[in-house]
């Protein structure tokens, strides 16, 4: 058996049976190696941020690892984004990338760079395999580290794959689950008696079903209020489970949910902080002269404390569910961002995965969708824009039988847009919503904040608002999706777009529904500044 046999057969063994690659000349055996392990579900990408993207979805939907194979140092860089973002959902993955034969690496070839350095920005875990006998051994250390929720890197030396001698090896034994502080647990069923002014903070898996009715039930019988995070990596959302807001993206909005609290409880979730610096305004949103305390850090057993707090508050008091209700009727007419978040809610499937990076058009949705059919949320967890339609991808290999809806603006869309091709490839049953406002309109108010700010200029000149204008040529959404193997219609209203998305979930496969919605920051000049 070679290298790469022992490898990909272990991998498979151990429960990581899906590959997304964009693989070359020094993955070649790899890839040869799928016809002898037909476990083993390879999955091409046309953009290694794709592949990383698609892993990342993959991993929230499932909570185990799928492998991503990466070709060198470059290939590694262009998915590097996505895996950044993956790193801060704490999504386990298996990056294997291809490198040199070690006998190779002297000469200094093309392709040759320090892979490794790139690797260690996003990774946990990072080992360059030496000898084809322990290759499927790395391996299996690569899947017991990445299961601690974290990126495991295995360089893979065309040699080291290609020579024989493999050996399958067998998966590592899970450790125990982290086990919870009990004296944590202690300290936040005191702070929590303090009422209204205890703030429990949610994120990770404090949100999951689990998670989310003990949350309440500590709410209902203390009083303590509920808030999660502002960008989870997966929440539990609509019909039978508590409803809990999300911390707001602007510093102002988030000030304001936070005022009054003295006592700011930690299940899952980093302290607030403001997602960038400006000049003159505080980076942390903690409310001066609150305490913080940690119920459980991401790396511990969140639910269980959540649920251990309950027991000692809330024995016996019932979680408040969610109802479901439908949302106003959308307005009719030409879309706008709230008429669109409505036809969503109105039309959404019971079940469905919502992978959101609608940016600013998507601000109405939180409200539209909060008593909605039971769904499941993906969202942009590290702020590096084009990660939602590979994670819709991931999304939809990892759940087959729920519908996947990926919202998704139209400048994040193109960092990604192959995306479309790979569920074009897998049949995959994703509908995207892209939202065509010809814009980076979120920086457009940016632009506003920095020109009204210290030092700024005042008024947006024509050369600057030029950088955040997708208009002249307008993408064509529709003509790039139909390209790409997506069948795609362009809707302008709200009938439109709900008898698109009808269509969409009915039939199986990817669609897209180009959606054209005025931008929510339009451009300077226009009187809105
Ligand atoms: C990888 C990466 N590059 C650049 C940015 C900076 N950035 C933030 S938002 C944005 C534009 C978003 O435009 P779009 O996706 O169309 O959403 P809209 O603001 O129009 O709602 C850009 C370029 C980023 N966040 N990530
Ligand atoms: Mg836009």
């Amino acid at each position: 058996m070679i290298g790469a046999q022992a490898l990909v057969g272990s991998l498979a063994d151990a429960g990581v049976d899906v590959c997304f690659m964009n693989p070359g000349t020094s993955e070649m055996h790899f890839v040869s190696a799928l016809d002898s392990v037909p476990q083993m579900r390879g999955v091409l990408a046309l953009f290694e941020g794709v592949a990383t993207g698609a892993a990342d979805g993959y991993a929230r939907m499932t909570g185990r690892p799928a492998a991503v194979l990466l070709h060198l140092g470059p290939g590694l860089a262009n998915g590097l984004a996505n895996l950044h973002n993956a790193r801060r959902a704490f999504s386990p993955m298996v990056v294997i990338v291809g490198a040199h034969a070690t006998g190779h690496v002297r000469f200094d070839a093309p392709l040759q760079s320090d892979i490794e350095a790139l690797a260690r920005t996003v990774s946990g875990w990072v080992r360059t395999s030496g000898t084809t006998r322990d290759l499927a051994e790395d391996a299996m250390r690569a899947v017991a580290a990445a299961r601690a929720g974290q990126i495991a890197t295995l360089v893979l030396p065309a040699d080291v794959s290609w020579s024989e001698g493999g050996a399958l090896a067998a998966p590592r034994p899970r450790p125990s689950t982290s086990t919870i502080d009990h004296s944590h647990v202690t300290s936040a069923a005191h702070l929590s008696s303090a009422g209204p002014s205890a703030m429990l903070l949610l994120g990770g898996r404090a949100l999951t079903e689990r998670g989310l009715r003990a949350a309440s039930r500590i709410s209902v019988a203390t009083g303590a209020r509920l808030l999660a995070e502002t960008f989870p990596a997966r929440m539990e959302r609509g019909a039978g489970v508590p409803g809990v807001d999300r911390l707001a993206y602007l510093a102002e909005q988030a000030e304001v949910q936070l005022a009054g609290v003295s006592h700011l409880i930690l299940a899952g979730a980093r302290a607030p902080v403001s997602f960038f610096a400006y000049p003159g305004q505080a980076s942390d949103l903690v409310p001066a002269g609150c305490s913080v305390t940690v119920l459980a850090d991401s790396d511990q057993d969140v639910e269980t404390a959540l649920e251990a707090l309950a027991g000692q508050v809330a024995p016996e008091t019932k979680p408040v569910l969610t109802e479901l209700a439908p949302p106003p009727p959308a307005e009719p007419g030409p879309l706008t961002a709230i008429s669109l978040a409505n036809t969503v809610a109105g039309s959404l499937p019971e079940h469905a995965i919502i992978a959101d990076e609608a940016n600013t058009s998507g601000y109405a949705l939180p409200m539209a969708l909060a008593r909605a059919p039971r769904h499941t949320l993906l969202t942009l967890t590290g702020g590096s824009i084009g990660q939602g339609l590979p994670a819709a991808t991931g999304a939809a290999i990892a759940a087959p039988d729920r519908p996947v809806l990926s919202l998704e603006a139209d400048g994040s869309a193109l960092y990604t847009i192959q995306a479309l091709w790979t569920q074009a490839r897998e049949q995959l049953n994703v509908t995207t919503v892209l939202i065509n406002n010809a814009a980076y309109a979120i920086l457009r108010m940016e632009l506003a904040r920095t020109l009204a700010g210290p030092g700024g200029a005042g008024q947006a000149g024509e050369r600057a608002a030029r950088m955040l204008d997708l208009s002249g040529p307008t993408p064509n959404f529709t003509q790039i999706s139909t390209g790409l193997g997506v069948p795609a219609t362009r809707v302008a209203t709200t009938a439109e777009l709900d008898q698109a998305l009808r269509r969409a979930y009915a039939e199986p496969g990817p669609h897209l529904i180009e959606a054209i919605v005025p931008p929510v920051f339009p451009p300077p000049g226009s009187g809105a500044w």
